[in-house]
């Protein structure tokens, strides 16, 4: 980065309180076998401001029934509550309309709705799913299934050793056999943003379908589908400071009228006889049986929180702590860093010579900092450097440029220790 950028990216944020965001956290206010907690595993799960707590005991406490089902006060004001945080999803997401938000559990489960809904009915044998190598088992297996039930085949964007895509190939991959391209826009296990809107530009001059795994995006970068023009957008509310459990699929409303149900059930039909079912408008369709309504008023209180404190800035903050921590690491001796791609977000992957990944995050944690040791759900990813896990740092907006700090000494100390 030059000097300028490095300074416009300073004054972005130089109004961000980071003791009062810090305060939003109760949690972080902890100490962990003896230290003050440093969480820097954000990409497995985040933090939970008060704002989306409240919301989630207000919704218990005052509002709590079912959905789209009561003419009683309660059951609509549940309603009004589980279909608002979808109209607050579908402004983050810069949809065009609630009926492209659907509520899923996470990431994983809106990947397997588009495998089996979209790509499964319309793909024959020899067809080909393309995605990269540097994916998530949920960008990976979803496809494998698919691909050995219909005779379709899987094929694979290679990757360089940077942890970026090597798209040299990719005009030949986005060929007439491709049913989709579903690609990941941050990578879990090297933090590599990839350049997906030149990508879906790419795929959609051949008509082909796009599938965007922004999972690992959403909680640091401003994301709008309709200026990507991707076609369906997934993600998990949990790694936005939402509850575990909820999470959305934005899916292109023509194709979501096209495809049929992903599960039966209660809430997803009009009308029920034992020879002919009439299935719901989108996008109740495929959101069968009682939802996680109190996880849906969570995530649209993260989407409000997030938007309070501004995307941009929280994310040229983080990029800030991304760009000091990579810096120290460099710096020192027998660490590695795994993944260094010129484009980043959030995630730090790293090795200390002669010690286990794991045996790291153990060490780590007897200081009170908390990293994720392992493959990070890459196995592909970790084939590639020949290595069997990596330890992961990854930032969240509330981390300060002290945690970074206890990060260098968890490294120090533990060279120490293996000295
Ligand atoms: N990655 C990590 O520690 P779910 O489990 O459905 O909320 O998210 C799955 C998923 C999909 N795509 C990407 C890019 C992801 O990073 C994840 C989850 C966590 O990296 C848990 S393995």
């Amino acid at each position: 980065m030059t000097q300028t950028e490095l300074q416009t990216m300073a004054e972005s944020f130089s109004d961000f309180d980071i003791a009062a965001i810090r305060r939003d956290f109760p949690v972080l206010n902890q100490e962990v076998n003896g230290h003050p907690l440093a969480y820097l595993d954000n990409a497995a799960s985040s933090q939970k401001p008060v704002q989306v707590i409240e919301a989630v005991d207000a919704f218990y406490r005052h509002d709590n029934a079912n959905i789209h089902r009561g003419v009683h006060k309660l059951s609509q004001r549940a309603t009004d509550a589980y279909e608002g945080a979808r109209s607050k999803v579908r402004d983050f997401m810069g949809a065009k309309s609630d009926k492209e938000i659907v509520f899923v559990r996470g990431a994983t489960e809106a990947i397997n709705l588009v495998a089996q809904s979209f790509v499964r009915p319309q793909i024959k044998p020899g067809d080909e799913i393309l995605i990269s190598h540097t994916e998530h088992h949920a960008n990976i297996v979803p496809w494998q299934m698919v691909c050995e039930q219909t005779g379709a085949k899987l094929k694979v964007i290679p990757m360089t050793q940077s942890g970026e895509l090597d798209l040299s190939g990719l005009d030949d991959l986005l060929n007439e056999r491709t049913k989709i391209l579903a690609l990941g826009h941050v990578s879990n296990a090297l933090g590599t943003v990839n350049p997906i809107k030149d990508m879906i530009t790419k795929a959609k001059a051949k008509s082909i379908p796009v599938l965007i795994d922004g999972a690992q995006a959403v909680p640091h970068l401003q994301v709008d589908v309709q200026d990507l023009d991707c076609d369906f957008y997934v993600f998990s509310g949990h790694k936005m400071f939402a509850p575990t459990g909820i999470g959305a699929l934005y899916g292109r409303q023509e194709l979501l009228e096209a495809m049929p149900p992903y599960q039966g059930g209660g809430d997803m039909i009009l009308a029920v006889s034992f020879s002919h079912t009439e299935y719901n408008t989108l996008p109740y369709k495929f959101e069968a049986g009682t939802p996680h309504i109190a996880g849906a008023v969570g995530l649209g209180a993260a989407v409000d929180y997030m938007q309070s404190l501004g995307i941009d800035k929280l994310a040229a903050y983080e990029h800030h702590l991304l760009e000091i921590a990579t810096a120290e690491l460099e710096a020192l001796d027998g660490v590695s860093i795994i993944g260094t791609a010129k484009d980043k977000a959030s995630v730090l992957s790293f090795m200390i010579e002669d010690v286990h990944p794991h045996d790291i995050g153990t060490i780590f944690d007897q200081q009170g900092v908390a990293i994720r040791a392992g493959h990070h759900c890459a196995q592909p990813v970790m084939e590639f450097y020949g290595i069997a896990a990596t330890a992961r740092a990854s930032f969240a907006f509330y981390n300060t440029e002290q945690e970074v700090a206890a990060l260098v000494d968890a490294i120090k100390n533990t060279q120490e220790m293996f000295a």
